[in-house]
């Protein structure tokens, strides 16, 4: 630690108050875990001013952002700096109201009719933070839990878990832990992030409506307090400590496609991608599952299913104009015949029993086992495995049951694992099991390829996002979880994580042509844009039902299409605002208690107000519009906003307004997103005063770091448009650009030295 940093930690009552930067501050409890942050890849320091005023009971810091009161009871109590309580500790003891104790004996006759009980926090846990609640308070983030977004009067657990029966909204945990949560009182904002991955439990307000809790089973008392004016930088403050996502390769942000059973044969996926080219539905890559590897053995393919060989047949589909992208499995087959199996166990690659044997548990391949991620030697390892796929032009990895899933009942707790440098209990490190497959796999590729690696993945922990995107897991095509994945996926974005999208039509169970087509309209922002679905349900590809499903269908991902270079500028961004890309409209409008618990409808960035129809029948709904002017993106009709309003949705029609004045960069329909620089660009602007930053760089690999990329600003007054190259980094730039007011087209031609000159003659070839 430096001078400074030094000078910014405190010691008081036993614990260590760091002040990090004005806006983020740890509190700390050695209670003998490991302090190897799995979430943290370098704090964020900044010299802050901290005061410091040591009362005779109380002693208080303040910075410019946030204001901490510790008694010696070891209150931490949390203000803003004008006086505002954002997170006061509750004085009494843990007090459940209204929740039967219920003594083995009845839990037993409960569940021998098939109930469960729900999640019940151990009373004495190793580490409890528990503060007042009041009554206007809303909570936010949490990552991919279920039901609305905000969590006020339910309780969740952190334990990932590979969960296949239908989602409820009260189901307390699923794939991922990301234990931050955002809190928001009147417009007051604050965060905490509890850097800790073994199991824990939040209940906000469920137990009693005095306190909402955050617990622990072990390890260290190891929390963020994040501060800021708004909740956009408070949740800045948390994407800067856990990390930013790297912008993805561009085709990231194309449709995708995929089933379980395509790769079965490589005719089946041929049919697919013909399907696609016939059907003219865009599409940048096709998912293989499970069955092109031969036998469930990761790093494999099938040659019998594949008689021509992966290579030919990766090269064809690439002809066609089609990425792929293989999913790999957490479980390895034990078999002693295989590489990958035999090289791990003679360098005791694998979570191992107390006697040092490599652990078996059943997964696909039958007896397999699973590597120890948690050791930087395994990482590194199966990071060069990754190059048997992009050695054969595979464009991304997959990664799938790395909860981890497991047939043969969960993965004894006590399991030898390692975390880093020691050996720890499985349960320690559990939580993070997905996270160091997703940072072996991201940084694999990128050593193999130079690319920005192309990473999915199910589970996940806090700073995931630095190497992966992730999917909700195994939704069903049901109408509920069409309407839970906006606050699920406004909530992982919220939680760090901007690249992340659901299963579109739903995996399990069949879909409907009224459902797939809903989906595809209410996902049509969603950064990953996967239709994926259940080998033996009802197939689910746009033209697996009716013409007007297809067309409908086909009309929205052109759509997308249009979308991308907003979506990307959105990335961009992202890398230095930490916002997501899909988000809650209270993000955008804080102080709106009608956006507080608005669940269906979301904003993408801040221009782009979409309300979905996620109702069966539904044919017109009622959009909330909030402060400010909207536009209609379908027939330019003009709405004040702060009122309801009601709007027409047939099925072929997705509610979408835009924020007047907004300036939208407006891509081309193509079938692929393009692997050339693009020549041209158009801009549509929604009013006639707006401006726009628009980013454009090659799409590909890291060169946009050191500063390959460019910048335009685009900017019209009264009518008027110019355009501006502000960053020229990138060589190729456009050469053609128009921008589209509500009056009319102007277009305009680069003359060289980052200038635009408008022209008045029609340009050819565009879209
Ligand atoms: O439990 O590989 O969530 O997307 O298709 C099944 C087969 C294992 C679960 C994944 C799903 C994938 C499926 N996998």
């Amino acid at each position: 630690m430096l001078d400074w940093q030094q000078q910014q930690t405190f010691s008081i009552n036993g614990m260590t108050i760091t002040v990090i930067s004005p806006g983020i501050i740890r509190v700390f409890q050695d209670r003998g875990y490991s302090v190897h942050s799995k979430a943290i890849a370098a704090l964020p320091w900044e010299k802050t001013v901290v005061n410091v005023t040591r009362g005779k009971e109380v002693t208080e810091l303040r910075t410019d952002t946030l204001v901490l009161k510790l008694d010696e009871e070891g209150h931490v109590d949390v203000y803003d700096v004008a006086g505002n309580p954002l997170a006061v500790d509750y004085r009494g003891k843990r007090a459940p109201q209204g929740l039967d104790k219920v003594d083995q004996e009845h839990r037993k006759l409960v569940a021998g009719e098939g109930h469960s009980l729900g999640a019940q926090a151990p009373q004495e846990a190793a580490i409890t933070v528990i503060k007042q609640l009041t009554p206007t308070v809303h909570f936010y983030g949490l990552g991919d839990k279920t039901g609305y977004l905000d969590k006020r009067g339910y309780a969740y657990d952190n334990w990932n878990v590979d969960f296949s029966a239908p989602q409820l909204e009260i189901q307390p945990n699923l794939y991922k832990s990301i234990p931050v949560m955002f809190s928001l009182d009147h417009g007051h904002p604050v965060g905490l992030f509890f850097d800790n991955p073994s199991r824990s439990h939040f209940d906000f307000g469920r137990e009693n409506p005095a306190y909402y809790y955050y617990s622990a089973d072990e390890g260290n008392l190891d929390y963020y307090i994040l501060g800021g004016a708004t909740l956009k930088e408070v949740v800045a403050n948390y994407t800067r400590l856990t990390g930013y996502t790297p912008l993805p390769q561009k085709w990231t942000l194309g449709y995708q496609q995929s089933r379980w059973g395509y790769s079965r044969s490589a005719t089946e996926m041929m049919a697919v991608a013909d399907g696609l080219t016939k059907h003219k539905i865009p599409c940048d890559a096709i998912h293989l599952d499970i069955d092109y590897m031969d036998g469930y053995r990761d790093f494999t393919w099938d040659q019998e299913k594949y008689p021509e060989g992966p290579r030919k047949f990766v090269a064809a589909m690439k002809r066609k104009g089609y990425r792929l992208v293989t999913i790999i499995d957490a479980g390895v087959k034990k078999d002693e015949q295989y590489s990958v199996y035999k090289e791990g166990e003679e360098h005791h690659y694998f979570i191992r029993n107390h006697d040092g044997s490599p652990y078996v548990n059943t997964v696909w391949p039958g007896d397999a086992v699973f590597p120890d991620f948690g050791n930087p030697v395994v990482r590194q390892w199966w990071g060069r495995k990754q190059r048997f796929l992009t050695d054969l032009g595979i464009a991304g990895t997959w990664n799938d049951m790395n909860e981890p899933a497991s047939f043969n009942g969960p993965l004894p707790l006590d399991l030898e694992c390692t975390d880093e440098d020691t050996t720890v209990p499985q349960r320690q490190v559990h939580n993070v099991y997905g996270h160091n497959m997703s940072r072996a796999t991201y940084e694999g590729i990128k050593d193999a390829t130079g690319l920005r690696p192309f990473v999915i993945t199910r589970a996940a922990y806090a700073g995931t996002q630095k190497y992966s995107t992730v999917w909700t897991g195994d939704n069903r095509s049901i109408w509920p979880h069409l309407q839970w994945a906006i606050p699920q996926l406004c909530n992982l974005g919220l939680s760090g994580f901007p690249f992340c999208g659901t299963d579109i039509g739903g995996f399990a169970s069949d879909t409907t042509p009224e459902l797939l087509v809903r989906w595809i309209e209410a996902a049509l922002f969603s950064p990953l844009y996967r239709n994926h679905s259940e080998l033996g349900t009802r197939h689910q590809e746009p033209w697996a039902f009716d013409d007007q499903t297809l067309r409908i269908y086909r009309q929205y991902v052109r759509l997308r299409y249009r979308f991308i270079p907003y979506l990307y500028d959105l990335f961009a961004q992202h890398q230095k605002t930490g916002l997501p890309v899909m988000r809650p409209v209270i993000l955008n409008y804080p102080d709106d208690e009608r956006a507080a618990n608005l669940n269906d409808e979301y904003m993408v960035g801040d221009d782009l107000l979409v309300a979905p129809v996620v109702v069966k029948a539904q044919r017109r709904r009622l959009v909330y519009l909030p402060a400010g002017e909207w536009v209609d993106f379908w027939n330019n009709r003009e709405y004040a906003g702060n009122q309801d309003i009601v709007v027409d949705a047939p099925l072929e029609r997705l509610p979408l307004f835009v924020r007047k004045n907004a300036v939208i960069p407006w891509g081309r329909v193509t079938m692929h997103v393009a692997a050339t620089p693009d020549k041209q660009m158009r801009f549509r602007v929604f009013g006639n005063n707006g401006t726009t930053v628009h980013y454009q760089d090659n799409g590909r690999d890291f060169k946009y770091q050191k500063g390959e990329y460019n910048l335009y600003q685009v900017t019209v007054t009264a009518g008027q448009a110019t355009v501006k190259l502000k960053h020229h980094g990138y060589a190729p730039c456009y050469q053609e650009v128009a921008v589209e007011t509500m009056m009319g087209v102007q277009r305009f031609r680069y003359a060289g030295q980052e200038q635009y000159v408008a022209v008045k003659e029609e340009v050819e070839n565009e879209e």
